[in-house]
């Protein structure tokens, strides 16, 4: 039977070396650069990204499913556990991945461009809780709470994290209640004993340390789905939701040396469906270069790209990378900019010193 305990209720359980950390309490991390280029990221290094302190949970937690439903009830670990298993291999990125990359810089965490990670998630498929309650006629939106709270910056008083999910997401059979991560129980930076997976959505949709889920009959306005996680831009205010598209490019490093001849590789992905295409440009020339694309390692997960390029001098180049998905979505010139610097999918443009000769 599959393990749901908490091994080590710890919170320093992660290895320092293996992420680049951003603040160290409540811990905010990133994927070091050059891990940035596998195709699953290294369990240790999957990057964190943690509202406030880690809330005291151990492995008599339950889950509350409750609100407008035909019959509330808890669930325990070990019942979670008996219940078919579902894994998903998902890309998941931080709403505030590239927020450096703004101008002028928004407050939050500067997040350079590692708050993006490739793992496989394993639990419960939220429907299968969701049926059992028996949802009303009238929910609209699934909400997942976590046992994590601390102060806001509008009001008096701690908040809960909390953030809700349309009904047609929460009943995909891929969203999921996890409670291990790359075959092994959640650490506790990642949530345990147990979170909500929800593929194609930017991070904060997957709450984690969750306690309850909560059917309701009209749109969540919390203060993370209303004051924080949204798109404000002037008057107007719109909840983060899925991923943006977008392109990263993992070989050579941004700063790094390369020859004149260079295979230029990395990573698209995008919450609005599969990856039809990457073109590669090299300094400020309109010409785009289409790269070859590889399979992903499942439809969540972020799909390769690569092209030999042969660059024009030895000396200081760029190469920028543009992904467009099966919806049509490009990654624009220049991003939108919004007061909490989320969803910075702007092209990048990466810099490299090219060496002198071809060999
Ligand atoms: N309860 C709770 N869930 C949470 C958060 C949080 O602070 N508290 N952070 C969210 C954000 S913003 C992100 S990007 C992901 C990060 O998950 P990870 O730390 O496992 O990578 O968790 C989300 N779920
Ligand atoms: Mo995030």
């Amino acid at each position: 039977m599959p393990s749901a305990s908490i091994e080590s209720p710890s919170p320093a359980v992660h290895d320092e070396a293996a992420l680049d950390v951003v603040r160290a309490e409540p811990l905010c991390a990133e994927t070091p650069t050059r891990l940035l280029a596998a195709p699953i990221t290294p369990a240790a290094s999957v990057y964190v990204r943690s509202n406030f302190a880690l809330p005291p949970l151990d492995a008599a937690h339950v889950i509350d499913i409750g609100g407008a439903v035909r019959a509330p009830f808890t669930v325990s670990l070990p019942e979670l556990a008996a219940l078919p298993r579902r894994h998903v291999t998902v890309t998941i990125e931080c709403a505030g991945n590239g927020r450096l990359g703004m101008d002028p810089l928004p407050t939050g965490e500067p997040w350079r461009y590692g708050a993006v990670s490739t793992t496989t998630w394993s639990g419960v498929s939220l429907r299968t809780l969701l049926e059992r309650a028996g949802l009303a006629p009238d929910v609209v939106e699934i909400l997942g709470i976590g046992a994590d709270a601390g102060p806001r910056d509008d009001a008096d008083g701690d908040v809960r994290f909390a953030r809700s999910l349309p009904i047609a997401d929460a009943m995909h059979p891929d969203t999921i209640v996890a409670t291990h991560m790359a075959g092994e129980p959640l650490s506790y930076d990642h949530g345990a004993p147990v979170r909500l997976i929800v593929p194609g959505w930017y991070g904060m949709a997957s709450v984690k340390w969750l306690a309850r889920l909560e059917a309701i009959t009209t749109p969540f306005t919390g203060y993370f789905q209303q004051q924080r996680y949204v798109y404000e831009v002037e008057d107007t205010v719109e909840p983060v939701r899925r991923a943006r598209v977008k392109s990263m490019i993992t070989s050579p490093v941004d700063g790094g040396r390369c020859d004149r001849e260079v295979l230029v590789q990395g990573w698209a992905w995008s919450g609005a469906g599969a990856i039809a295409r990457v073109e590669l440009a090299v300094n400020e020339a309109p010409i785009w270069i289409e790269a070859a694309l590889g399979t992903p390692v499942s439809a969540y997960a972020w799909t390769p790209f690569e092209a030999e390029l042969v660059l024009p001098d030895a000396g200081a180049a760029t190469i920028r990378s543009r992904a467009t998905d099966m919806a049509g979505n490009v990654q624009p010139e220049r991003i939108q900019w919004n007061r909490l610097g989320y969803g910075n999918n702007a092209i990048r443009r990466i810099a490299v010193d090219v060496a002198d000769e071809v060999r």
